[in-house]
Order: structure tokens, then sequence, then C-alpha cells
């Protein structure tokens, strides 16, 4: 097939570039390194360093003699968007292209709006460059878990059946975010259900969980190749931080009570699932929403498991709860579906021991290029937490 990949420099863009091209698809990687360029401002580089994605093309070329294209442009700008579908006529898009980070949205009046205008603008030219240049085009989104924040019910996939005195509908799941950041995409899922119903657009939504892990079959031909794995409060994810933490000898950060519950999945069961959005193609006028992850866990429950497994290996590991940076439930509910991947045919990478023990191994590796200026959290938007830690 012909994809385009938006945002294919990041963490998932490029595993996920490298893992259509070596199964022979025809793939464009764009992307206008605002990661980078966020992650140089605010102090928040990734543990290896990464060739930049021309590089890292030619490298995987070389390798694996599979060709990915790139373009280093920006995906708000409509008419570089309007040429590329022009040309390219993808049959697929998948929309990586968004700033990911929910405390850098919380920062300040600037980094809010350039993560509202980003996000927001991206979806709206995709949406557009489809319907005028590619409209069969799959649009394979991706949102995120936290779009549903944690009600005290349970969270189907998207769709909710509601009675209301005696006649019943069906709605999107009614969405309460805890950032900015995570707003952005509740924003982008109501844009795109109005142009698949208006327009008969195919979209796919994929509500992710925090994904970990540092490779991939592909990203394992060469270091050089790997995802660029982040550990610092502002683009880290949870287990990612967790165990740099433990190699560091840094305090496991539980943020509050540690009672926060996500759903949780294995990088490549990111690539798994994506590729099954791609190759499961909903028809044209559906909004199909996928609940993607394959496990939950507290934070606690996962600093616990960090502490067993690294203390097995040797590494001085200990948690520690820190006054909680966010405004989150600190104890809640948590229950969401997550059967439409399954279905379509995921086979879960569980997070066992062997799994940490080897990710702990990986990163092991690295240790002299751990940063811990990096560890503590620098955001703060919980104005209790502000008081306490002395955070300005
Ligand atoms: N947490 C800690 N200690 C830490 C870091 C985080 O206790 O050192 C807690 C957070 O307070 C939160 C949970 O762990 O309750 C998950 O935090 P996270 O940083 O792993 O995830 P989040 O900020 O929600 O964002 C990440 C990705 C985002 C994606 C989202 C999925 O950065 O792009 O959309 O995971 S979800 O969390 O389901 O919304």
């Amino acid at each position: 097939m012909r994809v385009i990949i938006l945002g294919g420099d990041g963490y998932l863009g490029w595993p996920t570039a490298m893992h259509f091209a070596a199964r022979g698809h025809d793939v464009v990687v764009v992307d206008n390194y605002l990661r980078r360029l966020i992650a140089r401002q605010t102090s928040s580089e990734a543990l290896m360093p990464n060739p930049n994605l021309q590089k890292r093309a030619e490298l995987f070329e070389a390798i694996s003699g599979h060709k990915i294209r790139v373009e280093i442009a920006d995906c708000t700008d409509y008419r570089f968007m309007q040429r590329l579908f022009e040309e390219f006529r993808p049959e697929a898009v998948v929309h990586y292209a968004e700033q990911p980070s929910a405390p850098y949205s919380m920062i300040g009046y600037d980094e809010a709006h350039q993560t509202l205008n980003n996000n927001l603008n991206a979806t709206f030219n995709v949406i557009w460059a489809v319907l005028e240049h590619a409209p069969d085009c799959h649009i394979i989104k991706l949102g995120t878990m936290g779009e549903y924040g944690a009600p005290n019910v349970d969270i189907p996939e998207g769709w909710i059946e509601i009675e209301h005195r005696g006649r019943k509908g069906t709605f999107l799941f009614p969405r309460q975010a805890g950032s900015l950041y995570h707003t952005t995409k509740v924003l982008d899922t109501d844009l795109l259900w109005f142009y698949v119903r208006t327009f008969g657009l195919r979209v796919t939504d994929l509500m992710q969980g925090p994904v970990y892990g540092l490779s991939t079959p592909e990203s394992d031909l060469d270091e050089r190749l790997l995802p660029n794995f982040h550990y610092d409060d502002i683009f880290g994810t949870l287990v990612n931080r967790f165990l740099v933490q433990a190699v560091a000898g840094v305090p496991l950060t539980v943020y509050g009570k540690g009672g926060q519950v996500r759903g949780y999945l294995n990088l490549n069961d990111t690539l798994q699932c994506v590729d099954l959005a791609m190759n499961n193609p909903v028809d044209r006028g559906e909004l199909r929403v996928l609940n993607q992850f394959t496990e939950t866990f507290s934070v606690n429950e996962l600093a616990d498991r960090m502490v067993r497994v690294g203390r097995q290996l040797g590494l001085d590991v200990q948690a520690k709860s820190i006054p909680n940076p966010r405004k989150e439930p600190e104890e809640h509910y948590y229950n969401p579906d997550h059967s439409g991947l399954l279905e379509l045919g995921l086979e879960p990478h569980y997070m066992t021991d062997e799994v940490l023990a080897e990710m702990l191994e990986q990163v092991r590796k690295y240790k002299d290029l751990i940063d811990v200026d990096m560890i503590m959290p620098r955001v703060v938007w919980n104005e209790a937490s502000k008081e306490e830690s002395g955070v300005v």
C-alpha cells in the first residue's frame, strides 16, 4: 500500500515507518522536527543520540534494502500537504504529527497555544488533504486513552448507547481530559467525526495508553535506528522513566498516592495495532474507535514490579511518593473495554518479569548517558503540590 506517516521522526513514527517499509509498503514519512526542537528548548533530550530522519532512512535502506522517502515539512502547511497527497495518492495515512507531551502543554500560554495550533491544524489539514486529493484514503489517527479521563463507569470503545426519557441513541463517550494536550485529542476526534458523518471519510481513531519499550525487530538491526527514548518529565512516559530511574539509582517517582491506573502497551504492540488497523480498513462514512492497550496497571503496581525485578538484577531500586505535579485522581475506578484490536488479531506482548529485565539490561548499556537532572518533575499544574514542593 501507499502509506504516509505524519510525525515519522517520533518515538512511534520512526519504528512504524521501518515496520511498514520492511513489509513491502511504499512509505513516505513527514516531520518538521518539532519534538527535537522542544526537547532542546526544555533540556529533555532522548537517552541515546538519534541521527536525523534522512540519515536514519539512508542507513535503514543500506542495511535492509527497503526505501523510506523523507519529507521534512510542517503538516500545518496546507500547500505542502496538498502537493504531497495529490502526487502520492496515499491509500492510508497514519497521523502521529502532534505535540505529544501533557506536561509541555501545561507550562504556560505559549506552550498551550503551540500545542493547540499544531495538533488541531495538523488534523484539519489531514482531513482536507484527504477530502480534496485522496477521498478513499483511510485515516489512522493516534488518539489517546487520556481523552476519556478516569470516569466512574466502564469505558466503551468510543461509542456509548444512551437511554434517556424512554428513547435510545448512540454517542461518542463523554470525554474529560486532564491536560491541554489530551484535550486537543478530544477536539481532533470531534473534527474527524464531523467530517466522517458529513463527507464520508473513513477513519480509525486509536485511543492509545502510555507505550513502553526501546526497540523493535527493525531497530535491532543497528543502534542508530533505535526510537528516540525519553526519560525526562516532559516526553518520558511512566515505564520508560522508571526503567532509567531504576538503572540510575534514583528513587522511582511515584506521583502522589500512586493509585492512578492506565492501560499500557509494548512498543511492538503499537506497531501491530497500527498494522491491523491499516490492513482492516473501515468503510467510508465510518469512525471506528479502538482502545489501544493490552493491560492495566496502577503506578504503584508498576513501581513494585520495577523494584522486584531491578533488585533481582542487582540494582539499587526504591520507590518514593512525591507531590503529584498533575491534577488527576490518584485513586479511582478504571475499566475500559479493549476487545476490538484483539478481535482483529492482536497478539499482545505482556509486561512479564523477563520483558522488564530485558529492558532494564538494555537501558543499563546507556547508563553513562543518563542525566539525572531531567528526572524530577519541572512542570506543575496542581496548585496544592506547587506549595508543597516549592516549584513555581
Ligand atoms: N506518573 C508518575 N510518575 C512519573 C510519571 C508519570 O506517577 O514519573 C503518572 C502520571 O501522573 C499518570 C501516569 O503515571 O497518572 C501516566 O503518565 P505518563 O506520563 O506515562 O502518561 P501521559 O502523560 O498520560 O502521556 C502519555 C503520552 C501521551 C499519551 C498518553 C496515553 O506521553 O502522548 O497520549 O500517555 S494516556 O496516559 O492513556 O492518556
